[in-house]
């Protein structure tokens, strides 16, 4: 019995040794020392040995059991020491190569032009304000003299949410909002994102972003509202940048105006750019119509106010010169890049 159990510790030991992996290791220690293990086993036969031998028997197993025990251990972190060095000698940083450039991401041009909009008006005294792209109709057109079955609403079809809830035509039921808040005078520039029901086409989009502008104090006249909006396109487009002031109509101003401001590719002599014109439609403007002060909460024989509003792509495609809007939404970085 003795030799058997000296031979089972000797075949675990050279199994132990030979091991090359810790799941080989793994088999070895069920093999042996599991409850079914070759030395776990060997205690059965316990009944077989005379009773005087069976304190010592139990001794020699268990420290067969021990030996196992300890080389299975020592086997482990052999292994375990091995395989990190190996990683560490597979990892090494080689830190004299050269680094992976970074690529840098670009402004995307009605961003560009978004920013230097902001930067001009920010500059005259003007608070840049964002409001909800979902907006009650209310806001969105009753509030701006557009009354519910208007054919101005028409021109303006958006995509409803519900009879009352709808994606926002346009960014003036933010000033409408700071408005009815009451805290005057009000200089402000609501730029954002708005909605129509429009086919894609190279001057059309169902989504597209404005810029709107408020002014409301006292004493506020059409001189402010063409002074404004004359220093507005001269940095934006130039110091020599003529401007005209043409009649219009729009609901929520009276008088209105569209503004063109002359060619900055010609000077206003007339070019392919400005299509022989000399000048090129930019905006439209007017004094805010004082039944819509009055929905406001603005008492009009008090105050009186200009607003005006451009489309952002309209000014990012005249100023870096793209033939086509679909190209300010493709994410193309070879275009975007560019500006
Ligand atoms: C309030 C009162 C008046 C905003 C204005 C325009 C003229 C205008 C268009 C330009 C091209 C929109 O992007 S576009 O399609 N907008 O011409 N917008 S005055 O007038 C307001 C706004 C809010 C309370």
């Amino acid at each position: 019995m003795k030799e058997k159990l000296r031979q089972i510790t000797e075949d675990a030991l050279r199994k132990i040794s030979e091991a090359k992996t810790l799941d080989e290791i793994n088999d070895i220690r069920v093999e042996f020392l599991g409850k079914k293990g070759r030395i776990t086993s060997i205690m059965k036969e316990l009944k077989n040995v005379a009773p005087e031998d069976k304190p010592v028997f139990g001794q020699l197993v268990n420290e067969a059991k021990q030996t196992a025990e300890a080389a299975v251990e020592k086997a482990k972190s052999r292994l375990q020491n091995a395989a990190l060095e190996e990683r560490l000698a597979q990892e090494k940083i080689d830190v004299t190569l050269p680094s992976v450039r970074r690529k840098l991401g670009h402004g995307h041009p009605n961003q560009i032009a978004l920013d230097e909009v902001e930067r001009i008006f920010v500059g005259m005294g003007y608070e840049v304000v964002e409001g909800p792209e979902i907006e009650y109709q209310e806001y969105n057109f009753t509030k701006l003299n557009i009354p519910e079955g208007h054919p101005a609403r028409d021109e303006q079809d958006t995509f409803y949410i519900t009879d009352d809830i709808l994606l926002r035509s346009q960014t003036s039921p933010v000033q409408a909002r700071v408005m009815e808040r009451g805290k005057l005078p009000i200089r402000m520039i609501a730029p954002g994102r708005v909605f129509r029901s429009d086919s894609i086409d190279a001057t059309h989009s169902p989504s597209f972003h404005q810029i709107e502008g408020l002014v409301v104090d006292k004493h506020i006249t059409m001189t402010d509202l063409k002074g404004t909006l004359t220093q507005f396109a001269r940095e934006m487009f130039g110091e020599n940048t003529q401007t005209r002031f043409r009649p219009h109509h729009f609901q929520f101003t009276e008088p209105s105006a569209e503004v063109d401001v002359s060619c900055f590719k010609c000077g206003g002599k007339g070019c392919r750019f400005c299509k022989g014109e000399g000048w090129i439609e930019i905006l439209g403007c007017g004094m805010v119509h004082p039944h819509v002060l009055e929905m406001c909460g603005i008492d009009p024989e008090e105050y009186t106010g200009f607003a005006f509003g451009v489309g952002l792509e309209r000014i990012a495609i005249l100023k870096y010169e793209i033939d086509d809007m679909r190209l300010l939404y493709e994410n193309d970085a070879r275009f975007l890049k560019q500006f």
